[in-house]
């Protein structure tokens, strides 16, 4: 039974026409109460924000917190869940082994039935958003229409959201649709689908960030992906950095990193005293777009416009940036609080007084924040956020950096050597496995480009791809692969990390302006330990030598296993990726054994 629309929500604030039938659509199969069309202005934010606190969903913080506020999600719903993230292409192998794939008529005909008046007695929230600059030609629209006002309140944070976004779509035409409810929270009945053909996701059942945030994982990764490869770009989980060293020469860096390997604390790193003149910028934090430029150099722009960062680690030692970023105008998801109502994580002094269920804190109950908790915030709060974010024709590469979460085996760094050699480096990516998604912590898995949970088509296709974009590049970036995350057999780091990482991030510089040499090994280019700048930092000479070893037994093992994961992807492996691994294994047997 359909329930008259009021009239006011009728009147729809757009000329796009698609857009009015496709919410007039929605509005039918999910019946809400009412259609709010967002314009994005503070006085929109602060309603919403009144709302959700007169019905408890937020919590005011202490004074020294302004405008922070507390969300405590439903204790199943807390992460992403990738078993229940579907890619539903017309052809099966076209979203490849790397996704859970359904048949999109199956797909829409389950969303569907589960939307089926999933709204009533709820608001629908029409979100216009733009991915990237509003000026960028790079840049993309998509629009949520989404029962939760958390939702719009993130969304705002996270985007260019509200009438600005909506006059560009209305100029474009063009549009990713996106249907999301938090529906009932059960996760029986929880799905994130996508449609790449259609441009389109249906979300239901959650209320967490890459879940129910429609612009990040799922539009600008997942539906990007599929649109870049169509239109020759590269939609990446990757951070962006401007390095300025002290003669003022400035380099724009991507580094794709799995979830929560610290892609924050590097996208905001703070120099170490004893490299003085060095400014780090943030451009992005966790997701870039790559263009090959008409001067053969490959430019990125971050397309979002905040931060959904991990809260458990950060502090003022770790990372003061955002420490100090987050103390106003952020929106805290499942962290704890403090007898004063501040919030807090592990990692954070003071001590918790609530857990993250807003429970009184007993160790025995797990960690008093979640291990996942989050904080939202617009990058306009980074003290270090650079003004190229705003660029429309984005920032020129000098490098691409990889790298994973690995107590064994992978070095401090290593370069490829050249473009083809760095899609293998890039394909080989593997990390034990955090907070940021259900499932077992701590697992090794393989993330190919640390995009395994985000690329929306067949992975044999995606390192095609990759390589083709390449060959487009008369000027390509130089690729590194990175582990900061080395341990010795007691389990402590080999590597200090945090700001210390610029130290390597200067040696990748020298190496992409030509000012420094290189030893070769078998699995790449690497500094001898007298190369890395290491003034004023003690470090353990046995460690450094451990750090830049290059274990071949053990590299043996790990080009078997990856030759192995290969054969997974069938013959759209590119020829020229497996030639590569087989040089590879070629050049470590020409090399004495060294453990
Ligand atoms: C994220 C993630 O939230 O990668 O950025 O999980
Ligand atoms: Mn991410």
């Amino acid at each position: 039974m359909s329930s008259l629309p009021r009239l006011d929500d009728l009147i729809a604030p757009t000329s796009s026409a698609e857009l009015v039938r496709w919410v007039h659509e929605v509005a039918a199969l999910t019946q809400p109460d009412r259609i709010h069309w967002c314009d994005g202005s503070d006085g929109e934010a602060a309603t919403l924000t009144r709302l959700l606190l007169d019905t408890g969903a937020l919590e005011t913080l202490h004074p020294d917190y302004p405008g922070c506020h507390l969300y405590r999600s439903h204790p199943n719903d807390v992460a992403r869940v990738e078993h229940l993230t579907f890619v539903c292409t017309r052809d099966q192998t076209d979203a490849g082994p790397n996704n859970y794939w359904m048949a999109p008529a199956a797909a829409h005909a389950h969303m569907d039935s589960l939307f089926s008046g999933c709204m009533r007695g709820r608001t629908l929230y029409v979100i216009p958003y733009c991915m990237g600059p509003l000026d960028s030609p790079f840049s993309r629209c998509g629009v949520e229409l989404t029962d939760s006002p958390y939702v719009v309140l993130n969304m705002r944070l996270m985007t260019r959201m509200g009438q600005d976004a909506l006059a560009r779509l209305e100029r474009e035409g063009r549009f990713v649709r996106g249907l999301h409810s938090t529906g009932d929270l059960d996760p029986e009945r929880r799905f994130i689908m996508h449609f790449p053909e259609e441009l389109m996701i249906k979300s239901f059942g959650s209320g967490y960030g890459g879940n129910a945030l429609l612009g990040k994982k799922c539009h600008a990764l997942r539906i990007a992906s599929w649109q870049a490869r169509e239109e020759g770009w590269l939609a990446e989980h990757m951070l962006l950095v401007a390095i300025t060293n002290p003669a003022g020469e400035t380099h724009y860096v991507a580094a794709a990193f799995p979830s929560a390997c610290g892609k924050t604390n590097l996208a905001m790193l703070i120099p170490p005293a004893s490299m003085p003149g060095w400014t780090v910028r943030t451009i992005g934090d966790d997701i870039a777009w790559l263009h090959p430029g008409p001067d053969g150099r490959l430019w990125a722009i971050n397309p979002e416009a905040g931060y959904f960062g991990v809260a458990p680690g950060t502090n003022a030692r770790s990372n003061r940036n955002a420490h100090d970023m987050v103390r106003g105008d952020t929106i805290f998801t499942n962290v704890a609080l403090t007898d004063d109502r501040k919030p807090w994580w592990d990692g954070l002094e003071g001590r918790p007084a609530l857990d993250w269920r807003g429970r009184p804190y007993d160790p025995a109950n797990g960690p008093a924040a979640h291990p996942n908790a989050r904080f939202t915030v617009s990058a306009r709060s980074n003290p270090v956020y650079a003004h190229e974010a705003h660029h429309p024709e984005g920032v020129p590469l000098s490098a691409i950096i990889f790298g994973g979460r690995r107590r064994s085996l992978a070095p401090l760094v290593c370069e490829a050597s050249d473009w083809t050699h760095g899609v293998l480096m890039g394909a080989s990516v593997a990390s034990e496995t955090t907070a940021a998604a259900t499932g077992a912590v701590g697992v090794l898995r393989r993330d190919p480009m640390a995009m395994k949970p985000f690329c929306g088509y067949h992975f044999g296709d995606y390192w095609q791809h990759w390589i083709d974009v390449g060959k487009s590049l008369r000027q390509p970036p130089k690729v590194f692969h990175v582990n900061w995350f080395r341990q010795d057999a007691e389990g402590r780091f080999l590597w200090p990390g945090f700001g210390e990482n610029l130290r390597v991030l200067a040696w990748i510089l020298d190496r992409v302006s030509g000012r420094t040499d290189a030893a070769d090994t078998p699995i790449g280019r690497m500094p001898r330990v007298a190369d890395l700048p290491l003034d004023g930092l003690s470090l353990d000479s046995s460690h450094l030598a451990e750090l830049l070893a290059v274990d071949t037994q053990g590299w043996h093992a790990e080009y078997a296993r990856l030759r192995e994961e290969f054969s997974l992807y069938g013959d759209r492996v590119p020829v020229e990726l497996s030639q590569r691994l087989d040089s590879a294994t070629a050049k470590l047997e020409a090399q004495p054994s060294q453990r």
